[in-house]
């Protein structure tokens, strides 16, 4: 290994206390639809309105792969009348939601690593939707760990955790950084439309934290030489949210559906699997790395299906399960901790030298990829 060259030495997971079964979302949402139906049933009757359909675990299933999905609160979105996570404000002096996830999982990623607070130079807190424009998460987070030098929040929706550890490697190499912790605090549920029966069962809630530091600095067992990292960015209006500060400007949109998650998943999946597997080739061409000489693929974990594609059109053959695992069928999507959740799980058994690629895809388009290959 070259000096300097940055490695991931810890990881760390934050799985939410509660956890959703399809069935039980299901049934909120169709006594949701029935109340709905019931309620407008005079206009229905007239053809002036549409009645609203049902959802069923058995499409789920089949069209996500996802079982279930852990939440920060189960009740407010089970609610038929609400269908929205009960997350009370907080004091100012408390310490926020997203700050309190990040650093559970920051302290079992710094466990990893061997790390303490004096070791690590910067916060990245890199996520898809922040609780709060500023003061930045990151400074709250680098305060609640006691961790000295700088911290930033930044947001590549589903590739936040990518583009982080690229903005981490980048530290490190240029050196205004000895280590950096990069947190992903997803809170999906706060901004996903539980009342539309296309993406109600889609995301879940959890948050990953990852140690890059430089390997000269570094002496935890297991880590992983990050030998490359790849972005791409491709403009599409196929998943959107237009929540924002000026939503205040226009009273006329702010409760209109566009300002949460809303996406076109039939065009995303079409267009999103070839660009990520031509993605992952050229990395690893860029990197003279044979595709069969990857012995791990942790992808963003949004769709069986897609990741199913993915795999085959990369390697030319199915991928097996112990190739590119899979998480979403428990935590379904989490966004950018997704692939980390993936990696934090599965890459204990990996021996020295195994190689092994990290890739995210979501809203943007954006794709990150990182190439690693155990020490
Ligand atoms: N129950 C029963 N039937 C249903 C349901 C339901 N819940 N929903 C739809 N149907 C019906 C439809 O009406 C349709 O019926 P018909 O054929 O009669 O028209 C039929 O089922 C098929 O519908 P679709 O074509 O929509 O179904 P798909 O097979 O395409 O599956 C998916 C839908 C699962 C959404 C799939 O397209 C998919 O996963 N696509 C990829 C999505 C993706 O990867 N998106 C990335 C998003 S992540 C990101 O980057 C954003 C980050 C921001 C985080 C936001 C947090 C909230």
């Amino acid at each position: 290994m070259k000096p300097n060259t940055a490695v991931i030495s810890g990881t760390g997971l934050y799985t939410p206390p509660h956890s959703i079964s399809n069935d039980e979302l299901v049934l909120a949402f169709n006594q949701y639809v029935s109340d709905y139906n019931a309620q407008h049933a005079t206009a229905i009757a007239a053809g002036e309105l549409q009645p609203l359909a049902r959802s069923s675990t058995e499409f789920i299933v089949k069209a996500s792969g996802i079982n279930s999905r852990f939440v920060m609160d189960r009740e407010g979105i089970l609610d038929p009348r609400r269908m929205c996570p009960n997350l009370p404000e907080r004091a100012n002096e408390e310490p926020s939601i997203q700050c309190e996830m990040a650093v559970a999982a920051a302290d079992e990623a710094m466990r990893a690593a061997g790390k303490q607070a004096g070791d690590i130079d910067a916060v990245i807190v890199a996520c898809s939707n922040l609780q709060r424009p500023y003061p930045a998460v990151a400074v709250e987070v680098q305060a609640a760990l006691g961790i000295e030098g700088f911290g930033y929040d930044m947001n590549v929706a589903c590739s936040s955790a990518t583009f982080g550890i690229q903005a981490a490697v980048n530290a490190i190499q240029s050196g205004s950084a000895r280590a950096v912790l990069m947190v992903n605090p997803e809170i999906c549920s706060g901004h996903l439309n539980f009342r539309d029966r296309d993406s109600h069962f889609i995301f879940g809630d959890a948050c990953t934290a990852v140690v890059i530091e430089s390997s000269d600095g570094c002496n935890a067992a297991g880590a992983f030489e990050i030998l490359g990292t790849k972005l791409l960015t491709i403009y599409s209006n196929n998943i959107r949210n237009n929540f924002g500060f000026l939503n205040r400007g226009d009273a006329a949109g702010r409760d209109k559906i566009d300002k949460l998650f809303v996406q076109n998943g039939r065009k995303v999946f079409k267009e999103v699997v070839p660009a990520v597997s031509e993605h992952i080739q050229q990395h690893l061409a860029e990197l003279d790395i044979n595709v069969e000489q990857v012995n791990r693929f942790w992808l963003h974990q949004a769709n069986l299906s897609m990741n199913h594609l993915v795999c085959k059109r990369v390697l030319g053959r199915n991928a097996t399960p112990d190739e590119a695992p899979i998480i979403l069928d428990r935590y379904a999507n989490t966004s950018s901790a997704g692939s980390v959740i993936a990696f934090h799980l599965h890459h204990s058994d990996l021996q020295s030298g195994d190689i092994g690629v990290i890739c995210s895809f979501g809203a943007g388009y954006s794709v990150g990829s990182v190439v690693v290959k155990k020490c």
